[in-house]
């Protein structure tokens, strides 16, 4: 599918989703969503990807909605958000959740609203040291969605979460680092050759592995420690069968580097 809204490319296991918007910061309008749903679902039926980089062109990474779409002839359209979210958003979230590969969310820039949670649900978050964070939500009388509530209390915990909710202020990518809300900054002039660089450093990895590690951290926010070692069990049960796993324990034992083929 050709897209007018996003870039997307596959190259080398890494596959690339540019939002590519960036007069408007790469908020989202409607095509946009679709776009970027169809390009997660082109990465789920591919053969041969093993990590996805998701980042934006110009210096946002995304906005969040498009405002402007909701004003009709100059007033606020009684909109129903919630089957937005239904329909567009969430269906994402789930998306890039649920793949069995490693999504690496690359901010360059400001991410805002939607556009901020859409980040935080990347496996492996990484910022340009003069990107930042804003929950705008309450901004414009709204609550953070696509994931926020969720994500922001599991990841700097409830007072933070509360502030940055309730506040709706920029965070710093630094600060997101030292927060833990992010795993690194690095400085605007590496940027993209570093978020490059950590896409293919994960399709080199083993694929297989990374996508049940991905499982079972995943699966870890609502289970015991029972639960949780039952699924372990479970999951490296299968990690073991992996063409990966004998590669890896292989190459130990003969000390050289593993080339693992993601199966
Ligand atoms: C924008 C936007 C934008 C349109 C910048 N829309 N044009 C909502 C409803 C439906 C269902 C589901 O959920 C949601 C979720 C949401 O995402 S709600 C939250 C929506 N996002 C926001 O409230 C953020 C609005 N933007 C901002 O607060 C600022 O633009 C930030 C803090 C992101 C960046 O500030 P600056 O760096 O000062 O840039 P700017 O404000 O000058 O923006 C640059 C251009 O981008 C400007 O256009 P213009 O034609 O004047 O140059 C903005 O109007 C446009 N833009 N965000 N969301």
């Amino acid at each position: 599918m050709s897209y007018k809204f996003i870039q997307f490319f596959i190259e080398h296991g890494v596959a690339t989703v540019r939002f590519n918007r960036p007069e408007k910061l790469n908020s989202f309008n409607v095509e946009m969503l679709a776009e970027f749903r169809s390009a997660l679902a082109e990465v789920a039926a591919a053969a041969g990807v093993r990590s996805v980089l998701v980042t934006g062109a110009g210096r946002g990474f995304c906005a969040g909605q498009d405002l402007a779409e909701r004003v009709v002839n100059g007033q606020v359209a009684a909109p129903n958000l919630a089957e937005s979210l239904d329909k567009r958003y969430n269906p994402i979230i789930r998306a890039m959740v649920s793949l069995p590969i490693p999504v690496v969310c690359a901010v360059n820039g400001v991410a805002a609203g939607a556009g901020a949670n859409i980040a935080l649900a990347g496996d492996i978050v990484v910022a340009t040291r003069s990107a930042s964070f804003v929950q705008a939500f309450c901004r414009i009388g709204l609550i953070p969605d696509a994931g926020g509530t969720w994500q922001l209390p599991r990841l700097v915990g409830r007072s933070r979460a509360m502030a940055l909710a309730m506040l709706g202020d920029k965070l710093s990518a630094e600060q997101a680092e030292r927060w833990g809300l992010i795993w690194r900054v690095y400085d605007d002039e590496n940027f993209t050759a570093e978020a490059i660089s950590l896409a293919q450093r994960l399709a080199a990895q083993p694929t297989l592995a990374l996508g049940l590690i991905k499982q079972a951290i995943n699966a870890s926010a609502t289970h015991t420690l029972d639960q949780q070692l039952d699924l372990e069990r479970d999951l490296q049960g299968k990690a073991c069968r992996s063409r990966d796993y004998r590669e890896g324990v292989q190459a130990f034992v003969e000390k050289r580097p593993p080339r693992f083929n993601g199966e």
